[in-house]
């Protein structure tokens, strides 16, 4: 039974994980880069080594760096969050021929999932639908894959099969153009993970990105812990996660599940796990791929369930039994999830770097922050730009979003631009609120410069739903409204505030 855990990660994800490890009894050692010399993790945890220069590559990827110090210091478990280390098999693998315990999935299963066409044939043999596609695990030639195009149909789409999150993915819409897109996305996926193998898909139009957490231990139980909406995103990055779905009912929420459970067991799955599926238009729903490792938009599910995914984790690790059926999960009430990026949301979402001179954070009934940053950090250009993620809960989807509305407004950071005007946005808009949207609606139907946005189309549900909100809040409402332009804005006086104070 292992005593100490080092945690392979950085930010509010290795915040999250100590804080786990310590409300377990367990002693903590936190790996940090020189630009995390005073990260937060490195403060929380019980000790704490220096990796390297800022560069990842040079620092939280060193897996060999990593397993020396746990080595070295006495750690017998290592976390890996999510990023970095966490995917990658061969460094699960090292980490148990160390005698070491790795908090997650077992190495075949990381590899069996970490290629989506091994993926797509191991959970098709289980008996789980995926999108129609090419078969097989074998790499395949330009003329295979020309050949067997038709048979499937256009549109569809070229894969990569070390991919995932759309790097080397490319829509087709002819089979004029097939060679030169297979090409390109050959291109890509070799830059990106010195790869250059793809697949096709049919794409399925106007489709909902929902995914079903699950738990699984030693002694062969799987467990789901239902759904999560993540259609709200931009370039393939999350910005906004709830759960329960808006679009998801009980029947198609068990159904999902017993899928995503029979995805699981297909591949021996141990620990945290989630499956992504694509929901079209008329519920049709079609396994896409398995995300191996703890997920940022966790928190939601912990809300709605009670469950606290990260102690799971380590339960499990440590050989313990699942202490759920799946007759005892239920999901109570809505939560809500912003992620809170450094980035200028008026400015194409560009990264903001700099020192955070001002962080206060909202707090109250059914609010979490989870953060890996303070006042007084500097935020480097090194890793992602997330810097904390804030999570409502409430009785009823309603009550989530005024109380994240409510949250967004007590939530201050200085220093830096960050994206909550755009979350204060989404929260207005009235396709949010009918909880009508899907994977095109950033990019296609919402801009920082519209005021009122999405008006039309709403349905007698989604008005009443509006109005309701906007009747018993009219004057928030009317405040978050003006906040949509940058004029009037309160974050144009935080800024003066900020330039009086420097
Ligand atoms: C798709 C799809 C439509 N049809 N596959 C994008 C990331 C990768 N995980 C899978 N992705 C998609 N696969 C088929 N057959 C549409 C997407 C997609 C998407 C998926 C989830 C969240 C956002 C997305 C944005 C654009 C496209």
């Amino acid at each position: 039974m292992f005593k100490k855990v080092l945690i392979a990660n950085r930010g509010e994800i290795a915040v999250r994980v100590i804080r786990a490890c310590r409300e377990l009894g367990l002693d903590t050692v936190a790996v940090f880069s020189k630009a995390d010399r005073e990260a937060l993790h490195v403060r929380y945890a019980s000790e704490a080594y220096l990796l390297g220069p800022a560069p990842s590559r040079e620092s939280y990827l060193r897996g060999d760096k990593i397993l020396d110090i746990a080595k070295k210091c006495g750690a017998e478990a290592i976390h890996p969050g999510y990023g970095f280390l966490a995917e990658r098999d061969d460094f699960a693998k090292e980490v148990e021929d160390a005698g070491l315990v790795f908090i997650g999935p077992r190495p075949s299963a990381i590899a069996a999932m970490g290629d989506k066409a091994v993926a797509r044939a191991t959970v098709t043999a289980a008996g789980v639908h995926v999108v129609p596609g090419t078969e097989g695990e074998g790499d395949m030639t330009d003329d295979e894959i020309i050949a067997i195009a038709p048979q499937i149909g256009f549109p569809l789409l070229i894969k990569a099969t070390a991919g995932g999150g759309g790097k080397g993915m490319r829509e087709v819409t002819t089979a004029e153009e097939l060679p030169d897109l297979i090409q390109a996305a050959r291109r890509e996926a070799e830059a990106a993970f010195g790869d250059g193998n793809v697949y096709l898909e049919k794409l399925v139009p106007n489709a909902r990105h929902i995914e079903i957490q699950i738990l699984a231990d030693s002694h062969g139980n799987v467990i789901h812990l239902g759904e999560r909406e993540c259609s709200m995103q931009r370039r393939h990055q999350k910005l906004l996660e709830e759960s329960p779905s808006p679009f998801i009912d009980d029947e198609l929420r068990q159904r999902m599940g017993e899928v995503a459970c029979k995805a699981a067991k297909a591949v021996d799955y141990l620990n945290a796990g989630t499956i992504e599926f694509l929901v079209d238009k008329d519920q049709q729903f079609y396994f896409l791929e398995m995300n191996t490792r703890l997920q940022v938009e966790h928190p939601v599910t912990e809300f709605v369930t009670g469950i606290d995914i990260v102690k799971e984790q380590i339960r499990i690790a440590r050989g313990r039994k699942l202490r759920w059926s799946q007759e005892e999960i239920q999901m109570n009430g809505w939560a809500i999830e912003c992620r809170i990026n450094a980035e200028d949301p008026y400015n194409n979402y560009l990264p903001s770097t700099g020192l955070i001179t001002q962080s206060i954070l909202p707090t109250g009934p059914g609010v979490r922050v989870d953060s890996g940053v303070y006042a007084g950090f500097h935020i480097s250009p090194y890793y992602d730009s997330l810097i904390s993620k804030l999570i409502c809960w409430g009785e009823t989807r309603g009550e989530a979003i005024l109380r994240m509305r409510r949250a967004l407004d007590e939530y201050r950071i200085l220093g830096v631009k960050t994206n909550i005007p755009f979350h204060q946005n989404i929260l207005a808009s009235h396709r949010f609120l009918a909880g009508h949207y899907d994977t095109r609606f950033v990019e296609e139907r919402f801009s920082m410069d519209d005021t009122q946005i999405e008006k039309e189309d709403l349905t007698p549900i989604a008005a009443i739903m509006a109005t309701l909100v906007a009747h018993r809040h009219s004057q928030q409402a009317s405040q978050i409204v003006r906040r949509g332009s940058r004029d009037e804005s309160n974050w144009k006086w935080s800024g003066r505030w900020e330039r009086m104070n420097r």
